[in-house]
């Protein structure tokens, strides 16, 4: 299904639910200020983070801190066997093969990471107990995989047979055209939120690059690239090609133009602007970023139109439009 269609389709609860546009390739030098006020909030990539966010602003109500929101709001996308581009239902590598990268960070630099990790169906607890419970950053494959089993993460199969039969079709036709990242194939969930106490964290969780060669990591579990948080200015997130992300820090990046005095928006175009500076070819290839700074303001932006994210506090949410370099159509 066509991203547009799901949009149509999609069931958005009882939540009003706006879509609200900040900017357009013509006026893309008009900065929207989306949200300015501190107090809980929680915003996420894609249409699917309408229901992370759910689950994350339900635990920042009842005083729940923003690693936790992070955490179990993601942990909603993980188990949806119909997001492809997360945990259960991901699709698999060019072997066939669904493996997972996933990272968590808080305000005062703790940080925990998996790569190529197969088999668990949260990646996304399993780098906060790397976090919490290691003197490590970053685990990987079969060490991430002991790891989360020695934690009490039980062995799941995570390929799904609508994601099998993807790969089959896929190997069939193309096993040797890589399908591109670009504007509606990828669904990978970031999320950055803020609680009671101003205390802000972020995490992204994702299955990667669609029939990615076996072994490939991309931006989504490196931290500085799929997602920073520094205490004195704010927190970033990424989506879209991890090469392209990696290659400029991505969000670290963004948080270091919030630091010179941009806006989260301003912010996100810049990082957008660098990769157009950097990269030889970007022709059909979607990256988006989102920030939130510490006084609680959020800003997104992408490379092609179709990018959006889910931004919620204790009185709404909203499906937020990001303003783009380029129209897709
Ligand atoms: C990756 N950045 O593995 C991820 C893909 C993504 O939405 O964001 N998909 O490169």
């Amino acid at each position: 299904m066509k991203r547009r269609d799901f949009v149509k389709l999609s069931a958005l609860g009882s939540a009003a639910v706006l879509a609200k546009s900040c900017s357009t390739s013509s006026d893309k030098k008009q900065v929207s200020i989306l949200e300015t006020s501190k107090k809980i909030k929680v915003v996420s990539t894609w249409i699917s983070g309408i229901d992370a966010n759910k689950e994350a602003i339900r635990i920042l109500s009842s005083n729940g801190s923003a690693i936790t929101a992070v955490e179990k709001g993601l942990n909603v996308i993980e188990s949806d066997p119909n997001n492809t581009s997360v945990g259960l239902g991901g699709m698999p590598d060019a072997s066939g093969v669904v493996t997972l990268d996933a990272s968590i960070m808080d305000d005062q630099y703790n940080c925990g990471s998996v790569t190529y990790l197969q088999n668990i169906e949260h990646p996304i607890s399993v780098a906060r107990k790397v976090m919490e419970e290691t003197p490590h950053v970053m685990l990987s494959g079969k060490g991430a995989y002991d790891f989360a089993i020695e934690q009490g993460f039980t062995h799941k199969n995570l390929l799904t047979e609508s994601s099998l039969q993807k790969w089959q079709e896929w190997k069939k036709d193309n096993s040797f055209n890589l399908p591109h990242i670009n504007h509606e194939n990828h669904d990978t969930i970031a999320m950055i939120a803020m609680d009671a106490n101003g205390k802000m964290a972020a995490g992204c969780t994702t299955s990667g690059w669609a029939f990615k060669k076996h072994g490939r990591v991309g931006d989504s579990p490196i931290i500085g690239a799929g997602i920073y948080v520094d205490p004195e200015i704010g927190g970033a997130c990424a989506t879209g090609l991890g090469e392209s992300i990696i290659k400029i820090c991505g969000s670290h990046a963004v948080v270091e133009f919030m630091r010179s005095g941009l806006t989260p928006e301003e912010a996100c175009r810049e990082a957008v602007e660098r990769i157009k500076k950097t990269t030889e070819n970007y022709d059909d290839l979607q990256v988006g970023f989102l920030a939130m700074n510490i006084t609680g303001e959020v800003g997104i932006h992408s490379m092609y139109s179709g990018f959006e994210c889910a931004l919620q506090d204790e009185n709404r949410s909203e499906l937020i439009k990001s303003g783009y370099e380029f129209e897709w159509e």
